[in-house]
């Protein structure tokens, strides 16, 4: 696509409730304070608006980024270094890999300028990426409870309401008495997964191999960010697939995480990688390598999901992905057509840009502080 000047930056800091708390093992979250990211770009005299997301959540307890940290960088550093010529969203990684780190804040300006190129070409992420499924499976992501009991009830909602694939937040304390309980409420067949947010260490790989028995798709980040080699000696010692999610900053570590026999599967998040970009490189690369991928979640509105819905289609997305209904965490999302999980699957947006119109009224109405940049 054609090189863009980028004429105006916007960055919009919005208030969002959740339908319920979400409780992980590093902490819960009720509302969500999301930076949301819009670009205005000149392409040879016509000018078009594209709209990002920052993943990064308020406090630094899933990763280093937190969304004041992101949005400081982004004035300071990245949007002055973006603004320096015209470039192209493909352009945007390289332009910026003098400033370290600060992928999630990287990645909503690149969310945020591909937009904009593609309202502005007339396509849909989905058609630019190249994929052909029209539907993708639908995930859901399940807090940890006081009771076992509630957890028991929200997972038997979710069956119910017909989710491809539940996977459950664990942490020590929360952990095999839970999930021998939800695999016996859902039965042999359903599609079951944990996450831990790094909440053990190598002292617990005996206990984690406990959670053998329950058949699950794959554990979700038992040990810390750093711990390669822990994740190594558990993925040796245990029959259920390991997965990374935080330790995965970019295609190298995906890659060197792979062939030390760290995971056997690959979460995805483009926020946590910098961009949809490296995201696609990562996809390519494990496809090459026959290691499976699924699509994470960071509990984004309706701009993040609908690129990610886009991304989970590409072929390599084999696994169920954390992209639920937009009902799942908010009583109304800011965009005019919000995601919405039917028979297990929600549909892949094909409208020009990321895929989504925003309610403008509505995302009025939720401003908490608007800046340029
Ligand atoms: O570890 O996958 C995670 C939400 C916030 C931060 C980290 C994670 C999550 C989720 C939610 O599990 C998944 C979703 O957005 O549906
Ligand atoms: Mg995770």
């Amino acid at each position: 696509m054609n090189a863009g000047a980028i004429v105006g930056v916007e960055l919009r800091r919005i208030a969002l409730d959740l339908v319920t708390p979400f409780r992980t093992s590093f902490g819960e979250q009720t509302s969500r304070d999301v930076l949301l990211v819009a670009v205005t770009v000149d392409h040879d005299g016509a000018v078009t608006t594209g709209w990002g997301e920052c993943v990064a959540l308020s406090d630094p307890h899933y990763s280093p980024e937190f969304v004041d940290g992101a949005q400081l960088v982004l004035a300071e550093h990245l949007v002055p270094l973006a603004r320096a010529a015209p470039l192209t969203a493909e352009a945007l990684h390289d332009r910026l890999a003098g400033v370290k780190g600060h992928q999630m804040a990287k990645a909503a300006l690149e969310m945020a300028l591909l937009d904009a190129e593609l309202r502005h070409a007339g396509r849909s992420f989905g058609e630019w990426l190249g994929v052909t499924r029209t539907t993708v499976p639908s995930g859901v992501s399940v807090g940890i409870f006081d009771e076992t009991e509630r957890l028991l009830a929200e997972v038997a909602d979710y069956l119910a309401a017909g989710y491809a694939r539940i996977k459950l937040k664990i942490q020590p304390g929360w952990d095999l008495e839970q999930v021998a309980a939800v695999r016996s409420l859902v039965g042999a067949e359903a599609a079951l997964q944990v996450d831990a947010n790094t909440a053990y260490t190598r002292d617990d790989i005996g206990h984690l191999c406990a959670l053998d028995e329950f058949d699950l798709l794959l554990i979700e980040q038992p040990l810390a960010e750093d711990d390669l080699l822990g994740h190594v000696q558990l993925a040796r010692a245990s029959r259920t697939p390991v997965c990374l999610d935080e330790s995965i900053h970019s295609l190298r570590i995906a890659l060197d995480a792979i062939e030390l026999g760290a995971c056997s599967i690959v979460n995805i998040k483009p926020g946590r990688v910098g961009g949809y970009l490296e995201a696609r490189r990562i996809h390519d690369a494990c496809v090459t390598r026959e290691v499976a991928v699924w699509c994470g979640g960071m509990l984004e509105t309706g701009i993040g999901r609908a690129a990610n819905v886009a991304l989970a289609a590409l072929d390599g997305f084999t696994l169920p992905g954390d992209i639920s209904g937009a009902d799942r965490f908010w009583q109304r999302d800011i965009v005019v057509d919000p995601i919405v999980m039917r028979d297990g699957e929600v549909t892949v947006p094909s409208t020009p840009g990321l895929g989504f119109d925003l309610d403008m009224d509505f995302l009025d109405a939720i401003t908490t502080a608007t800046n340029t940049a």
